[in-house]
């Protein structure tokens, strides 16, 4: 069935979670695929994509390639404005440290030079290499000063560690020096959690990867991090990778977990942990194209926190923006979660 281009609109359509892979990180990957040992999940995931005949994985292959004509070309027939674009997940994480630290900038001028060539319909996302949080500091430093590049991308964990570890935490002072906002993506799922996941299917985006994502912003809440950096802004993709729905609960048990001093690592915090998702959390609903979902979020951390994504290639659906379009909700409100929220976070300037 084909779908119908989307009218333009009384807001310009952002989308904030939209991937690419130059050819250069495919041939880095093939060569770790190539490895005797090889983390299952990357294995699964992207050895999957590149790889896979399936319709699905060639479609999504050339998609991530494109930053020209293609790729403008899928935005026009979905209405979509602008794409804030990431290097693909794992990015650099599944790299060796000196690898990793080295590709991360050749990505970000590749992406830079896209966006001098769309520079109407194209934004972008630092990617760095937490494998080393000195450079990866340095490096949101320069792309900041050099290439007008005003968040960061990092996919999840890095070879199974997270960044509630203060050693990750130069990252953080960075990012909020620079206030540029840290989008917190999914990653395949750690080798130690994977196994119970993947052998039921579900490791991916499924359901895995909101598992493992969720599980990380989490532990970025109650490890005190925010309280240190309480300028901080982590994006959530995935409707917050369902954290608000959770928030309760997790209200509820931090506390008394707390209370019991059961666990060294669950000591007291500034606040409850659904204050921090109001104040340091933005949220987008990248593959949640679901308007209650999007319209309780809002109601739980503002209007000027919930943000449009379509998570392009790998949920391309036409059908979606119309969706969207027809959510029953003031036009102010629409106009901030499909532009104005986009343009403040990343600072895109307004046409
Ligand atoms: C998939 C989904 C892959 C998302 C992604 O990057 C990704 C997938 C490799 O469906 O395999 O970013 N996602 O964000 O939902
Ligand atoms: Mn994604």
């Amino acid at each position: 069935m084909r779908i119908t281009r989307p009218a333009p609109a009384a807001y310009r359509r952002i989308a904030t979670e939209e991937a690419f892979a130059p050819k250069e990180l495919i041939d880095i990957y093939r060569k770790i695929l190539q490895q005797k040992t090889v983390d299952p999940g990357f294995a699964n995931l992207m050895g999957f994509y590149m790889s896979s005949p399936s319709e699905r994985a060639r479609h999504i292959m050339s998609c991530l390639l494109d930053l020209d004509e293609q790729r403008i070309r899928h935005m026009d027939e979905a209405g979509v404005d602008m794409q804030v674009l990431a290097l693909t997940s794992p990015g650099v994480q599944i790299m060796d440290r000196d690898t990793a630290v080295a590709f991360a900038p050749l990505a970000n001028d590749l992406l830079a030079e896209a966006i001098a060539r769309h520079p109407t319909r194209l934004a972008g996302m630092i990617a760095v290499a937490p494998q080393d949080p000195a450079a990866a500091a340095k490096e949101i430093e320069r792309c900041v000063s050099k290439l007008g590049l005003h968040a960061v991308v990092i996919n999840s964990h890095t070879h199974g560690e997270y960044l509630s570890d203060p050693k990750f935490w130069d990252i953080f002072e960075a990012a909020e020096a620079h206030d540029t906002p840290i989008y917190l993506h999914p990653n395949a799922m750690p080798a130690s959690m994977i196994g119970h996941f993947l052998e039921a299917g579900l490791d991916g985006a499924v359901y895995g990867f909101g598992v493992e994502t969720g599980l990380h912003a989490l532990r970025i809440i109650t490890s005190g991090a925010l309280d240190r950096f309480p300028k901080l802004q982590i994006i959530l993709g995935h409707m917050g990778e369902a954290l608000p729905f959770w928030s309760y609960r997790l209200d509820y048990m931090h506390a008394a977990t707390v209370r019991s001093k059961r666990y060294d690592a669950i000591k007291p915090i500034g606040r409850k942990p659904s204050d921090y998702l109001k104040d340091n959390f933005h949220i987008t609903c990248s593959g949640m194209a679901w308007p209650q979902a999007i319209k309780f979020t809002q109601d739980l951390v503002g209007t000027d926190r919930v943000l449009y994504a379509m998570d392009y290639p790998y949920q391309h659906a036409v059908e979606e923006v119309h969706a969207l379009d027809a959510m029953d909700m003031p036009a102010e409100v629409k106009r901030a979660f499909f532009q104005t929220n986009a343009e403040k976070l990343f600072k895109i300037a307004p046409l």
